[in-house]
């Protein structure tokens, strides 16, 4: 069960494909090295996905790796029966009450139908310093970056609604990453694992990350300029490991 290797209690990373901005090229490069990085979770998804790229990235992946696909789905058709899980989200830091109960009620069948672990997981939105596309296409407003009680607040709302998972994002390709202050506070409060993502760029900024409370890393838009540096952000991941064991 995916849900279980996510509580497990050791730091974890996982690299976010967005099948769009993949070419067959990149996306085999990128699933080389995190053999060889030993990453825990491929996520794959997107805001916007324009070509049909969505189910053969998750068929590529499964075809040439052993870590387990999770969908981390931008809208309710980005479902799939060869994952093994799906992020099934809810933006509890917006009021759309299109992105916190709509897209749920179309995309329910289609996950019955594919018969994939559902892991129901509090999505908080968190300012990145610029407008993300997220954001955007939710027509919803982010949390401050320096309000960590209205971050601690909504993610306890999320646990008590029955939530396995909160993830504080702060936007792909976000100017600044959730602030280790947000991430501290939430990890106090909450007893769900904590998922963190959004601008993280280097493996300073990962172990950081790791030491404020995150549970689970995603990294991907660096990884599409410089894949080289997933090995570093893994290490990075590892060595908080040590710190906390
Ligand atoms: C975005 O949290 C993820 O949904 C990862 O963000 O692409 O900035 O690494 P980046």
């Amino acid at each position: 069960m995916i849900y279980q290797q996510m509580k497990a209690e050791k730091k974890q990373l996982a690299v976010l494909v967005d099948p769009d901005r993949q070419t067959v090229e990149s996306l085999s490069q990128l699933v080389d090295l995190a053999r060889n990085a030993r990453i825990d979770f491929f996520f794959v998804g997107g805001s916007l996905l324009l070509e049909d790229r969505f189910e053969k990235t998750i068929t590529y992946i499964k075809e040439h790796s052993k870590t387990p696909v999770i969908i981390f789905p931008g809208n309710s058709y980005q479902v799939s029966a060869k994952a093994d899980a799906i992020l099934f989200l809810s933006l509890i830091s917006g009021r759309n009450p299109e992105y916190l109960i709509g897209q749920q009620v179309i995309a329910a069948p289609l996950i019955k139908e594919a018969k994939i672990e559902t892991i129901p997981t509090g999505y908080l939105l968190i300012d990145g310093g610029r407008i993300s596309t997220t954001s955007y296409i939710t027509q919803t407003v982010p949390i401050p970056n320096d309000k960590p009680d209205i971050a601690v607040a909504t993610s306890l709302a999320g646990e008590m609604l029955g939530m396995k998972l909160i993830y504080l994002e702060a936007g792909s390709g976000a100017e600044k990453s959730v602030s280790t202050e947000m991430i501290t506070a939430v990890k106090k409060n909450i007893s769900v694992p904590l998922i963190v993502g959004g601008g993280i760029r280097t493996g300073e900024q990962a172990e950081e990350i790791c030491n404020a409370g995150a549970d689970i890393i995603v990294v991907g838009n660096i990884l599409e300029k410089k894949p080289e540096l997933l090995m570093e952000i893994s290490l990075a991941v590892h060595a908080a490991n040590k710190v906390t064991e």
